[in-house]
């Protein structure tokens, strides 16, 4: 009963949402409200044991939240009227605080949960009254299992809550359905060409020929995905513009096919997600297209005093970027491609930033919508507000691909591989130690730049026996990479990585 007015209650704002805007449906902004301000110990733990369906546990632990509130409520009208449906006010005023203080909210944000909640205070009065033995003062919890339950009024009761279940999820899946359709980019993302890049990258390395370790270039299907974002942006190349403003001489704001008349540029670079564990995956390198961010500050002209770029994005993601890291010669770029294509859509189509040598949460910005040339003592980033570093270099880093730990080897030659990262100032060395022996130099691929990982193999006589693996490299500046283990929080996990074997 409960829950039948409760599916309401979220079928008819799903409904309702569809004109209003997906972030106003009570599901999304809770979520997003949830997001916003998880602790960051539990947000490592979700990422780290559910990775990037975190968002699909997210709306499960919603939706069974949602089922118990409903049944609690359901029991509680029963009991004292009007009980159950103050819990179901109660829980709608909390939904209307989400979706109001959501970007870009409105006063209709409020708009699905009101009607969706008065809807299902509707249904819950009808089905309360529609309960077995409810107009004669019968127990409710006899009703249910007496012997009654064959009566007229009881299969009023399950037919009423049968035809309200039915209706609320087609309300709620045809809702879901047409916000889905409305919203969607792929067919304006099919329709994009790209520019062909004044300044190409060069060629990829030869890779080292060992089987199991990742490619050069991460196909974007397997490129790792970090956001906040609980559906996936939908930005259309004719929405979209880039407004640079703050401390500028000239606030500009440039649309998608402004950016024609500008000179686009492709890099591969390698890009490192902060709360990326030792030996983890959340990191991945691509070739990138898109413009210097350096030649669009400079046609806005940002004034002395400023040392920080806030990039927002259309979800009100922000990054706040050191002003050098996007203006001393590095190729800070707002790309449009990824690997020959037009930006996928999870990872911020049709615009993103794209800043070698700093941390994804300092610079990576997707969807982004807005620079403003700002100050380090006036504005912080996302990540930084929430106890993140606000600046610091991406640490050198090794990863063992193959083989996996606790993998069964035959005694003789193998194959240890990986890569390792240090963007910014490159890495020179990379080494290994088999069990407490002494660190021996893996074989690495030809560098390709300071700003991209390198491949490394290092051919290993197995011998019977259990063995720890461990890695570490070097960077350009001849700094070995620390062995003090730390966690991801608040500037990025050291330590090296270590797998063990069984050969015999
Ligand atoms: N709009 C938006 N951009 C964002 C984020 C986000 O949450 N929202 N996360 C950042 C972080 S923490 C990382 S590591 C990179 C990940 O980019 P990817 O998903 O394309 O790999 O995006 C950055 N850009
Ligand atoms: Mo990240």
């Amino acid at each position: 009963m409960g829950i039948g007015s409760a599916g309401t209650i979220l079928g008819v704002a799903e409904l309702v949402s569809v004109p209003v805007g997906r972030s106003s449906a009570p599901l999304d902004a809770f979520g997003s409200a949830v997001v916003d301000n998880t602790p960051q110990g539990l947000r490592e733990w979700v990422i780290g044991t559910f990775g990037t369906n975190d968002k699909l546990l997210l709306f499960a632990v919603m939706i069974a939240v949602a089922v118990g509130v409903a049944a609690a409520a359901g029991a509680l009208e029963r009991i004292t009227r009007p009980l159950g449906s103050a819990l179901f006010v109660l829980f709608g005023a909390a939904g209307v605080a989400a979706a109001v203080t959501r970007a870009h909210a409105t006063w209709t944000s409020a708009l699905p949960t009101v009607v969706g909640v008065g809807c299902g205070l509707v249904v819950l009065r009808i089905l309360v009254r529609r309960v077995p033995g409810a107009q004669s003062g019968t127990d409710a919890t006899a009703a249910g299992t007496g012997s009654a339950t064959s009566g007229p009024s009881r299969r009023g009761f399950l037919g009423g809550l049968a035809a309200f279940g039915a209706l609320a999820l087609t309300t709620g899946a045809a809702g879901r359905l047409l916000a889905v359709r409305a919203a969607d980019v792929s067919g304006n993302r099919a329709a994009v060409r790209l520019p062909v890049p004044a300044e190409p990258a060069p060629p990829v390395p030869a890779e080292v020929s060992v089987p199991g370790p990742v490619s050069f270039l991460t196909p974007n299907s397997g490129f790792y995905r970090i956001d906040t974002a609980l559906t996936v942006p939908q930005v259309s190349t004719d929405d979209w513009t880039l407004r640079i403003h703050g401390l500028v001489d000239r606030e500009i704001t440039i649309g998608y096919a402004d950016l024609a008349a500008r000179r686009p540029i492709e890099r591969v670079l390698t890009m490192t997600c902060v709360s990326n564990p030792v030996g983890g995956n959340l990191i991945g390198t691509a070739r990138w297209l898109g413009y210097r961010v350096a030649d669009l500050l400079a046609e806005a002209g940002v004034r002395p005093g400023a040392d920080m770029v806030l990039s927002t994005s259309v979800d009100d993601f922000t990054a706040g970027t050191p002003l050098s890291a996007l203006t001393d010669g590095r190729d800070a770029i707002l790309a449009i491609g990824m690997n020959g294509e037009p930006l996928p859509i999870p990872h911020g189509f049709p615009a993103r930033l794209i800043v070698p040598g700093l941390y994804g949460y300092l610079s990576a910005t997707k969807w982004v919508t807005d620079l403003e040339v700002t100050r380090f003592d006036r504005a912080r980033g996302y990540w930084a507000r929430r106890g993140w570093a606000v600046s610091g270099p991406i640490k050198t880093e090794a990863r063992i691909d193959t083989p996996k730990s606790g993998a069964a080897l035959t005694p003789g030659p193998v194959a240890i591989a990986g890569i390792a990262w240090a963007q910014r100032r490159g890495v020179t060395a990379v080494e290994i130690q088999i069990d407490d022996g002494a660190w021996t130099p893996a074989q690495l691929s030809a560098e390709y730049s300071i700003d991209t990982w390198r491949q490394w193999v290092y051919r290993w006589d197995a011998t019977p026996g259990k063995h720890t693996i461990r890695a570490r490299a070097t960077d350009g500046t001849g700094v070995v990479q620390t062995a003090d283990v730390r966690e991801p929080v608040p500037d990025g996990a050291s330590g090296y990585p270590s797998i063990s074997v069984r050969v015999g």
